[in-house]
């Protein structure tokens, strides 16, 4: 198409860039406002495409994804067609399984198949009128002064696009947001994690899921983890996350076998022994990267939105229901300022740079602990303490997961919260240990140790305060 035939429209034409699950939804948001919507994909049609690749990759949805599919009147198509996960299933190294509600009955996260919801989000945006998908449309190059965009195809054709408004989401590698690193005064970091990730299909078995199907279910082992997640077919995707230098180390399938019966023995038969020992040469182990950014925006001309703005390490299942929040949050701020794009975008970035670097900040967080020192045993201890606190004082209390997965507060507020909670938590535990050393120093005053033979053992005295504390 030529720049003229669009700029002939009345309307104003938005450019999205990226038909990927963020891309998909705000062509549906700007269509819904009225927009001439033109959504540009670098791959082919996915609804239609010959190679098809065989495997499901899930991911899972929580309330801010699911506010922003209910915008759209996506929510109870894509809802229904997931997989509600109540808690998650905890496997010891010794094959134990503990679960751990998410919240109360009724609240749940749901695994729902990527390729799907991409599918489903297309077609939805399809429906407008005002929308046009154009696939094999590879952004290569824009321009930030007049927003000319060059896109190659497959056959090597170039075309020229103009619009008034660029919507960036193509994704963690970003081209649009090539040309803001150009500029002065744009802020941007990236930091590749020393871990990689590999997925593996745990297959039906006697034709049922070989495992409790409404579970996230998750191998805590420090620097190792694996975590499953159920598809429609009763499949489970299994993700393996380690360092990439102990995914070099393992070369021979016996090596990939001895390394489960080492960390994840339970799930050998389950994947299968020789399914094992293929698919985990399939594909290389895939790298994590985190980035950051701002400001968002350049001008009234062009945004970032989802992991173009900022891609984010999977270690809170947040990244997607990030970018889904993007959108609601962009389109209440153009009710607020009546589309006007030369307030929205600066706005914004105002709002929204803070909250999306603190679920990157979350998230990096999460990764360095359950890698230091998270095994089975201490997850299940520390979210065991978090509900128990939550349940002891629900409204002063309340688990930084449960706010950041089923509620829609802002994110920085939220990690805001969850340092003030700790500060009343560490205080009550201080209050309670001076209460305990006080109370045990006068219950030994009154009842002295043996003096003869008096040496210092720590842990004796610890035991000693503690049983003469309590009885
Ligand atoms: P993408 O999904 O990457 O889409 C970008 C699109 O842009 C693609 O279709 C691409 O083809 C297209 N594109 C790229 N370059 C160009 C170009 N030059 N021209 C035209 N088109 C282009 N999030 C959750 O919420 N829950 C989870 O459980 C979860 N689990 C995850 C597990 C793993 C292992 C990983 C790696 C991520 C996980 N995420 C999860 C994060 C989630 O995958 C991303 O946040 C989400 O896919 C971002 O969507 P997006 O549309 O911004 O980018
Ligand atoms: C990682 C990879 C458990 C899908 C974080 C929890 C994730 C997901 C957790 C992946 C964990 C970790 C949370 C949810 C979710 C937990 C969460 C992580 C989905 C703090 C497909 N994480 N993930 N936290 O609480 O809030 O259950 O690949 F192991 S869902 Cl790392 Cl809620």
């Amino acid at each position: 198409m030529e720049p003229a035939e669009i700029k002939s429209e009345k309307k104003k034409v938005v450019a999205v860039v990226g038909g990927g699950l963020v891309g998909a939804l705000n062509a549906c948001f700007f269509a819904k406002r009225g927009f001439d919507v033109q959504v540009y994909e670098s791959r082919e049609d996915i609804r239609t495409a010959k190679v098809v690749k065989g495997r499901s990759i899930n991911l899972a949805l929580s309330h801010r994804g699911r506010s922003a599919l209910k915008h759209v009147g996506l929510e109870e198509k894509i809802v229904s067609q997931g997989i509600p996960m109540h808690a998650r299933m905890i496997h010891s190294l010794n094959g134990k399984q503990s679960p751990i509600p998410y919240g109360k009955k009724g609240q749940f996260i749901l695994s729902v198949d990527r390729a799907n919801l991409n599918k489903q989000l297309l077609t939805e945006a399809e429906t407008y009128p005002n929308t046009k998908l154009n696939f094999d449309h590879k952004l290569q190059d824009w321009n930030a002064e007049t927003g000319a965009m060059t896109f190659v195809r497959a056959d090597g054709t170039k075309q020229q696009i103009l619009a008034d408004l660029i919507v960036g989401c193509d994704g963690a590698f970003s081209s649009i947001r090539k040309q803001f690193l150009r500029r002065s005064r744009f802020n941007y970091s990236q930091t590749y994690i020393p871990h990689g990730y590999m997925e593996l299909t745990m297959p039906p078995r006697d034709g049922d899921f070989a495992m409790k199907p409404n579970y996230l279910h998750i191998w805590p082992r420090n620097t190792f983890m694996m975590i499953a997640l159920p598809n429609l077919d009763k499949t489970f995707t299994c993700t393996l996350f380690m360092p990439f230098e102990n995914f070099e180390e393992i070369t021979t399938g016996d090596e990939v076998l001895e390394f489960f019966q080492k960390y994840f023995p339970d799930a050998i038969p389950l994947i299968g022994v020789e399914a094992l020992k293929c698919d985990y040469f399939r594909l290389p182990a895939q790298a994590m990267v985190s980035v950051k950014c701002s400001p968002y925006h350049i001008a009234d001309k062009c945004v970032l939105m989802g992991d173009a703005a900022h891609a984010v390490v999977p270690f809170y299942g947040q990244g997607m229901n990030a970018g889904f929040e993007d959108c609601i949050v962009f389109d209440e701020i153009m009710d607020q300022f009546n589309d006007d794009l030369s307030e929205v975008l600066p706005e914004y970035t105002r709002v929204r740079v803070p909250d999306d670097h603190a679920i990157a900040d979350l998230a990096m967080y999460n990764y360095i602990e359950m890698r230091a020192h998270v095994n089975s045993k201490w997850f299940l201890f520390r979210k065991y303490v978090d509900n128990f606190l939550h349940f002891l004082m629900p409204r002063t209390i309340v688990p930084l997961y449960t706010m950041v997965t089923f509620t829609r507060t802002r994110y920085h507020q939220a990690v805001e919260r969850w340092q003030w909670q700790n500060k009343v938590i560490n205080r009550g535990l201080f209050f309670c240990g001076t209460g305990a050393v006080l109370g045990g120093s006068y219950l030994l005053f009154k009842n002295p140790p043996n003096v003869d033979k008096i040496h210092i053992d720590v842990e004796k005295m610890w035991n000693r305060l503690l049983s003469t504390g309590t009885s």
